[in-house]
């Protein structure tokens, strides 16, 4: 173990301020990061990767983007928090209610956990019911209701039911397998009158990139219109990573109410919860629905977050073009490895997110994802690190990429994989 890693476990537990980067899906010690740029990473051991893990999400623009980072220098020169409304945050909640049809009012609050913790409260408050639906495998945060057959972080230490989470806690949520809509549909015979609401990740991408198949969020929407239950659409993750607004606009099908974080916050810490009037107007102080945050509204994330969101509304030189193009060559030229080298390996992709499996089956749930060759995604992980290929540690992680991402990281990206994936062939005897 390296002194750094040694350091860091006195203090803080497992060395890491969040469980998915210790590299205890994939094993080894984690790179620590020393600094960022556009697509790369610096270690402290003084290498440089090209990063795929893009802060889980957030630098769809790449790291210290200029203009996001003339946004904070900016907002710093006024203060960092007032404790107080200002301009700023008004300004981000009317971009967010104009990119997304179904949202008329947002909360802004500091982490996707809050986002998605306060919208199951605001559906219990709203619905007088307490029961909601969660999928296995779909990460929506750390809260206490959420932690049952959790993804992210919390399948790589394998309790994705943590202890510490009280039985009658979780008494209240019901799961499904991501993808069954069949399930959903007896829940609600059962139990109908009493479920809340729905919470799904649209596409799901804490188990990796997981898309819905044809028809399931239509279903769940129907479900929902039928038994008086909301549907929450957790796009933390694909909130204006999948397309500008988010999932919800590609897929073509209405939430009652949205969680968004990541993209929003331009690398910090900022989220939200969001939809329309008559729900929203149940939040505090309009409302009876209590949630707070002494740091909700940060003027700095805000100003992170507004100069983000900026840049992915132009029109000119569109980003989220520019990243389908990138992703398809991605995309493509891994998937082309994996057959020239006898790997089989299934490269999914929404957008500027990207799952890798080592499986030649269909992956379409949980049970799909613990199915594909872990190890085998542990070892290309570590044949992708050395030569400068940063993924995220998990095979329950999905792949982030931005408009950083140039030629030059997308050839020396391919030219990793082919070497990584020839290791992989000649060390399995694969011919
Ligand atoms: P945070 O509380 O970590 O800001 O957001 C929780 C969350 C909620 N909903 C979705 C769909 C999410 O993806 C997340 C967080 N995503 C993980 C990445 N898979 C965070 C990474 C980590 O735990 O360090």
């Amino acid at each position: 173990m390296s002194g750094l890693l040694a350091r860091a476990e006195k203090v803080l537990p497992g060395g890491v301020n969040s469980p998915v980067r210790a590299f205890r899906g994939v094993g080894g010690e984690p790179v620590f990061v020393r600094s960022a740029l556009g697509a790369w990473l610096e270690g402290e051991d003084g290498r440089r990767y090209i990063d795929y893990i893009g802060g889980y999400g957030p630098h769809i623009l790449g790291h210290r983007h200029p203009a996001i980072v003339a946004a904070i220098e900016e907002a710093l020169g006024r203060g960092t928090a007032f404790g107080a409304p200002t301009l700023a945050e008004v300004e981000l909640a009317e971009v967010i209610v104009s990119a997304l049809p179904s949202v008329e009012m947002v909360r802004l609050v500091n982490s996707g956990t809050e986002a998605t913790m306060s919208a199951l409260r605001l559906a219990r408050a709203a619905t007088g019911r307490n029961r909601f639906v969660k999928f296995v495998g779909c990460y929506h945060g750390h809260a206490d209701p959420f932690l049952i057959a959790a993804g992210s972080g919390a399948a790589t230490i394998g309790v994705p039911s943590s202890p510490g989470v009280p039985a009658a806690v979780v008494a209240d949520t019901l799961l499904a397998p991501y993808n069954d809509l069949d399930a959903v549909t007896r829940l609600f015979a059962r139990e109908g009158t009493g479920i809340a609401a729905i919470i799904v990740e649209p596409i799901a991408g804490n188990m990796n990139l997981v898309p819905p198949v044809p028809g399931f969020l239509a279903g769940l929407r129907a479900l929902c219109d039928r038994h008086g239950a909301l549907l929450i659409f957790d796009e933390v993750m694909t909130g204006f990573r999948v397309a500008w607004g988010g999932a919800q606009l590609v897929l073509d099908v209405t939430p009652d109410l949205t969680t968004l974080g990541k993209v929003i916050g331009g690398g910090l810490p900022l989220a939200a919860y969001a939809g329309p009037r008559d729900l929203m107007q149940r939040i505090a102080p309009a409302g009876p629905v209590y949630q707070a945050g002494t740091l909700s509204g940060n003027p700095l994330a805000v100003a992170a977050g507004r100069a983000a969101l900026r840049e992915l509304a132009k029109d000119e030189d569109c980003p989220y073009e520019a990243l389908e193009r990138t992703g398809a060559r991605l995309q493509e030229g891994i998937a082309t490895a994996g057959r020239r080298h006898g790997i089989p390996c299934l490269v999914e992709r929404r957008g500027a997110m990207m799952g890798l499996f080592f499986t030649d089956r269909p992956v379409h749930r949980m049970e799909d994802v613990d199915a594909t060759d872990r190890q085998r995604f542990a070892r290309v992980f570590h044949g992708l690190l050395k030569r400068g290929v940063h993924l995220p540690p998990s095979p329950y992680e999905a792949m982030f990429f931005s408009t950083a991402h140039g030629e030059a990281e997308i050839a020396a990206t391919l030219e990793a994989f082919d070497a990584a994936f020839a290791e992989e062939a000649a060390a399995k005897g694969i011919a």
